[in-house]
């Protein structure tokens, strides 16, 4: 090996990396390589040289090839070596644990509700939560001087200043054209929807409405501004009382999943005749007021446009946080719209 070799061999052993491989391939062999001048300048070498440097220059390119190819295999795999020591992944560390949502207690107990309801032949409707003071009060046999309004604290909307402008239009979209009373509020009950569903069917019906209610009254460990709701109804021809009853023992009962104590009371609601209240056992000794119900008033039949005549329909409204309350033992319904996720990981 002549001791040109020897050098470029040297140079291309001790590059440290591409780059200096790189520049080293360009310095013989590239365009204006040192090699590759060698090639160029056989033409003007005399003709008896031309075939020995030829020969020598094929074998000097030969030999930097190879050492090129040698040295970059060599460079790869250190490469190689070095990014998989970087990315190392220690499978022996705990890994980062991931926590999956869940459902919100009321939706599950909405849920259940639902479930039980369908089986027992219930059909679950909806209603909007922005009412007009039609289907809250007057149609419910409450008109507008009557002191039972007082029941309900009502939160009252904004009148848009032209009821014919976009936001006029858009603030009521709910059948505001035929009724007498469109003033807009939160609906405080789920009674609305009752009208709404009878205005649109025929009997016999049953079924349960589930949402989301408000009412401008103080908070405390059973009442909050927001709250859910479930309404009942059934109507047909031969529903009665002793129906009510049995729907709504047998749906506590399997909803708890053991014989649950309630009792039944007079309580007095415009739109039933006669109305009651159901308690349920808190405790074995307190009561707690869960449900408002009654046998559904003419009054009420007669603003749909049935026969009273002919019908009878029992209805009733249950109170889903209070059902909640007592199913997980929480004594602050509060506790359900505080976004505290101390409480709400608990389910
Ligand atoms: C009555 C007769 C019917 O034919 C149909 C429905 C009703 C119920 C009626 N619409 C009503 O709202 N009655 S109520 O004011 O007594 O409320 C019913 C239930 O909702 C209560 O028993 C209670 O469980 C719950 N509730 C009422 N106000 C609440 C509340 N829950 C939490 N916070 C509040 N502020």
């Amino acid at each position: 090996m002549t001791p040109k070799e020897e050098t470029i061999l040297k140079e291309l052993r001790e590059a440290q990396s591409f780059k200096a491989l790189e520049e080293l391939y360009k310095k013989y062999l590239g365009k204006k390589g040192e090699i590759t001048l060698i090639f160029r300048e056989l033409k003007n070498l005399p003709k008896e040289k031309r075939a020995e440097i030829a020969q020598k220059a094929n074998a000097l390119k030969g030999l930097v090839e190879k050492e090129f190819k040698l040295k970059s295999e060599i460079l790869k795999k250190e490469a190689e070596k070095q990014s998989f020591e970087k990315e190392k992944i220690d499978i022996t560390l705990p890994g980062k644990k991931i926590i999956p949502g869940h459902l919100h207690p009321l939706t599950k107990i909405l849920r259940e509700i639902e479930e039980i309801f369908s089986q027992m032949g219930f059909e679950v409707v909806g209603g909007p939560e922005i009412e007009n003071e039609y289907y809250n009060f007057d149609a419910l046999n409450i008109p507008k001087e009557h002191p039972a309004r007082d029941m309900w604290d009502t939160f009252w909307l904004k009148e848009p200043k032209n009821p014919k402008s976009p936001e006029g239009v858009a603030s009521r979209p709910y059948g505001a054209g035929k009724i007498q009373n469109p003033r807009l509020l939160l609906r405080t009950h789920t009674s609305p929807v009752q009208l709404r569903y009878m205005e649109a069917h025929e009997p016999p019906f049953r079924i349960i409405v589930p949402g989301r209610c408000f009412r401008h009254e103080a908070t405390d460990a059973y009442h909050d501004v927001q709250f859910y709701q479930v309404e009942g109804l059934m109507v047909g021809k031969d529903v009665n009382l002793a129906n009510l009853k049995a729907i709504v023992s047998e749906f506590l009962d399997i909803f708890f999943k053991k014989k649950i104590k309630i009792r039944f009371q007079p309580g007095y609601f415009p739109f039933v005749e006669p109305g009651l209240e159901v308690l349920i056992s808190k405790d074995g000794r307190k009561w707690l007021e869960l449900i408002g119900a009654g046998m559904v008033h003419s009054n009420v039949f007669k603003a749909v446009g049935y026969n009273p005549r002919n019908l009878q329909g029992f209805a009733f409204g249950l109170g889903l946080d209070r059902l909640a309350m007592l199913k997980y033992k929480i004594n602050d319904i509060r506790l359900f719209y505080g976004g505290d996720l101390r409480f709400l990981e608990q389910f």
